[in-house]
């Protein structure tokens, strides 16, 4: 059964690679994956804390690895879960697809526009030299936007949709940073997946 598209295109960017493939999963499959993960994933809601002041950090997340270590990033501290049945087997899909191996996920559940993820770099020592940063996207549609650190004139925006899969790699952590804003539009739920290698 031909279960994926193999519609691929590739952005070079200074110092940086992209791929996307719009439909790696079928919207059905898409829209079951989300289900799954959504009532069976155990979501946490983080907080961070910024000048002395804590907020919620504007989404909830998961932590899922095949080794037992503590991941810290934006000093939160999160303690993996072992991988279920379900996310093996697309962790492993998205291995053959991008000719990588990763041993850890990170979910993101946006529950609404209002939800977002800030300007950043996955650049955690933990990550390695030059990580490459599988990123599966379900549901609603949000703009990944992404800029160079110092050509300004580099600056990009790409809808994820339903179903797709955005690859980074090459110097991009070191060189660009990437978010996905809020937005007052009238959306639903997305719940996006960030495959990494934590060494
Ligand atoms: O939700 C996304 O598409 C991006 C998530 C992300 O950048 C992250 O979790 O590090
Ligand atoms: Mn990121």
């Amino acid at each position: 059964m031909d279960l994926f598209s193999t519609e691929k295109t590739t952005i070079n960017l200074p110092n940086a690679q992209i791929t996307y493939q719009p439909h790696f999963l079928t919207s059905k499959q898409a829209d079951k994956l989300f289900q799954t993960l959504k009532s069976n994933t155990n979501w946490r809601q983080d907080t961070i804390t910024l000048f002395g002041k804590t907020y919620n950090q504007p989404r909830l997340t998961a932590l899922y690895s095949t080794i037992g270590r503590t991941y810290t990033y934006s000093n939160i501290t999160m303690h993996p879960e072992p991988f279920s049945k379900d996310l093996l087997k697309i962790k492993s899909d998205i291995e053959n697809s991008a000719a990588t191996k990763f041993n850890s996920v990170l979910l993101n559940l946006y529950r609404d526009g209002k939800d977002s993820n800030g300007w950043h770099a996955d650049n955690e020592k933990e990550l390695g030299e030059n990580p490459t940063i599988a990123s599966l996207s379900l549901g609603a549609e949000r703009v990944f936007h992404f800029k160079h650190r110092k050509i300004k004139s580099q600056k990009h925006k790409l809808t994820l949709s339903n179903g797709s899969l955005l690859i980074m790699s090459g110097k991009m952590q070191h060189h660009w940073l990437h978010q996905i804003p809020k937005t007052k539009k009238q959306i639903g739920e997305r719940i996006n997946l960030t495959f990494r290698q934590i060494f």
